[in-house]
């Protein structure tokens, strides 16, 4: 006994942190609480960047997007049960997204959780985070950590990358074992997502395929993003000279006002294409699964490049799958393409650029006006102007008509500055957003959000106010959910099911915390508003106050409601 207290000794809470900054993880994104609140406390002292929010969902947004960011796993740190399961939205939200994430809980003793004897905050969590992520794991030992951190790493980063749950029962935290030890326990993860080198077989015949196009299409994903290929990615393009679909979180990888560039003229690329090149984009339902009416009638072949080798033919064949990391194969493919490729063929890139110019056209006219109260077109006008004069910031947005009217209006400049709701169409991934996008970038943040797509994170404007961060957020208050016209056909009291508060003032919610609040109801007041907090990086809030008949059901996903096979009377 006495020699082993003359022993230096260490614990499971610094053995954590030190497997951590280990591994060059500098923030945590959390909810204290039993039994992880002396475990931050100590991270923070200990020189890890530990960010408190008022609920675990906005966290884990903030980690799955950090993850995104980095290509390091986000970390979100919960309590047991009630905090783990509001963590668990954003760790799937993750894994759907091809996002690196660990979320990591306290959970309850495993006795008596396994005996169901009703522990404080009880809940067999590993059993219930396994189906909703990439990979699952639990630490019982101290000497473990070391090991289960390196497992989650690795997990959460390589191949496709996902949401990984960490289970760290209370007891693990106070265990005390040789610090010597302790630290030889520690594992650094060496190549944690390593390179997938595509087969030069496969590379050969996708450009066969692409040799042969008559009106080819490159489609840009998140996945094409997220792999930080950018230089490779554009010498792609351009060196083959075919046109480029941007998915929404792709806009920005090559400028939006590039001259390959086919998102003003998506449904003639969609339709007429013959050979479609997929960097990092499934076929799922924001392509319409790859066939249907939005693809046309004309024949198509694709080409896919994925690090997923599952993904191929998911929904449609996939006639030359390129499976690798989009790095290895976009190089890869350049490589191989040589210096005698021929661009793509003009007549099909002069009738997109044609098509491209003519929709940007029309659209012209309606960014421009004034109108009091605003329509979308009228504020995003302004918005899109400041992203042009500001193209570092980072575009933030969620909602449906605020969501998918900005993905049109605003155009975006560089790699990853737009963030939003993915794959799952996520309301309230908002604010979690918006402060990882600062803490991890450093840059100023625009979020551009829909009355109800804030609401489901609003409470995180203190969190922006205590950490005072570069974050303005305009808030589209059109009174409701797509509009704020409903009336409830009961005749009853109660308002329609899709509208709030007429009027509401949601800039008074960011005075409240110290931040600066602002009501707009003019482009030229949002304007003068957005640029004063881009300039002095201060949190702010605009009410931006929008027509509430100006938005559309559902915005572009109307058809997706279900419709009853007996006619409406
Ligand atoms: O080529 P064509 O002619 O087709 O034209 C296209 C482009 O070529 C052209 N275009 C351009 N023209 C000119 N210039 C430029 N620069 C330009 N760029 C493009 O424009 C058209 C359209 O182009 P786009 O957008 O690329 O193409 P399209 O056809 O729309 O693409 C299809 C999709 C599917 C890829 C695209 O629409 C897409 O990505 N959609 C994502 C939609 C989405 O995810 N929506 C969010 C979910 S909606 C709903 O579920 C909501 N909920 C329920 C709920 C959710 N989601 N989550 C949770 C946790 N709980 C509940 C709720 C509660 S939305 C919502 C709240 C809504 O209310 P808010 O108050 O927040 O918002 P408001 O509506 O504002 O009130
Ligand atoms: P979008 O919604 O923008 O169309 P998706 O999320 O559907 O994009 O697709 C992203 C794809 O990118 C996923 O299939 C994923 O496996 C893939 N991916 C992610 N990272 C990489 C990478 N580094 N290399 C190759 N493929 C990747
Ligand atoms: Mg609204």
């Amino acid at each position: 006994k006495a020699a082993e207290t003359e022993q230096e000794l260490t614990d499971g809470f610094h053995l954590i942190i030190d497997a951590l900054k280990l591994n060059d993880i500098k923030t945590i994104y959390g909810v204290p609480g039993i039994p992880i609140t002396d475990f931050g406390r100590m991270a923070q002292e200990e020189g890890i960047r530990v960010l408190s929010f008022r609920h675990e969902q906005n966290a884990g947004y903030a980690a799955a997007i950090a993850g995104y960011l980095t290509k390091k796993p986000g970390i979100c740190l919960t309590v047991s049960a009630p905090g783990f399961l509001n963590g668990l939205t954003a760790l799937a939200h993750a894994t759907t997204n091809c996002f690196p994430m660990i979320l990591i809980s306290g959970s309850s003793e495993r006795e008596i959780v396994d005996l169901q004897q009703g522990d404080y905050e009880e809940m067999d969590q590993l059993a219930i985070a396994k189906p909703l992520c990439k990979a699952a794991f639990r630490v019982l030992h101290a000497a473990d950590i070391g090991i289960g951190l390196a497992r989650a790493i690795r997990a959460a980063v390589s191949g496709r990358p996902g949401g990984v749950y960490l289970d760290l029962p209370a007891k693990l935290f106070g265990q005390v074992m040789n610090a010597e030890a302790g630290r030889k326990s520690l594992v650094k993860v060496i190549d944690a997502a390593p390179a997938q080198i595509p087969a030069p077989s496969a590379i050969k015949r996708a450009l066969d395929v692409l040799k042969g196009a008559k009106r080819p299409l490159i489609i840009l994903g998140k996945g094409a993003a997220y792999a930080q290929a950018d230089d490779d990615i554009r010498a792609l393009v351009e060196k083959s000279g075919v046109p480029f679909l941007p998915m929404s979180m792709a806009k920005g990888l090559l400028p939006d006002l590039h001259p390959l560039c086919a998102g003003a003229a998506r449904s003639t690329v969609l339709k007429e294409a013959d050979v479609v090149m997929l960097i990092g984009a499934r076929l799922n339902w924001l392509l319409s699964h790859g066939k249907g009416k939005s693809w046309g009638e004309l024949p198509k072949k694709f080409i896919q490049i994925d690090i997923e080798p599952k993904e191929m033919d998911s929904n449609v064949e996939i006639v030359a799958p390129v499976v690798g990391d989009i790095g290895s194969c976009v190089s890869a493919l350049l490589a191989a393409m040589g210096n005698g490729w021929t661009a793509g063929p003009s007549d099909w890139v002069q009738k997109v650029s044609t098509k491209r110019e003519e929709n940007v056209a029309k659209m012209a006219p309606r960014l421009m006006n004034n109108n009091s109260p605003m329509d979308y077109h009228g504020a995003l006008g302004v918005l899109r102007t400041i992203i042009k004069e500001r193209p570092d910031a980072i575009l933030v947005n969620e909602g449906a008509n605020t969501l998918d009217l900005a993905r049109g209006v605003i155009d975006l400049y560089k790699p990853r500055k737009r963030l939003d709701v993915g794959t799952w169409g996520v309301m309230g991934i908002g604010m979690g957003q918006a402060i990882a996008a600062a803490v991890e970038t450093g840059h100023p943040v625009l979020a551009v959000e829909g009355d109800s797509a804030f609401g489901f994170s609003g409470m995180e404007v203190e969190t922006i106010c205590r950490y005072n961060l570069p974050v303005c957020v305009v808030i589209f208050n059109n009174n409701g959910i797509y509009r704020g016209t409903d009336v409830n056909k009961s005749g009853g009291a109660d308002p329609a099911t899709t509208v709030f508060v007429a009027g509401s003032r949601y800039d008074k919610m960011m005075e409240a915390f110290g931040g600066v609040g602002v009501n707009a109801t003019t482009p030229d007041e949002l304007k003068r508003a957005v640029n004063a907090a881009m300039d002095s990086g201060k949190p702010t809030l605009i009410n931006a106050v929008i027509d509430p008949a100006a938005g559309s059901e559902s915005g572009r996903i109307g058809n997706l409601n279900p419709q009853s096979a007996l006619k409406k009377k």
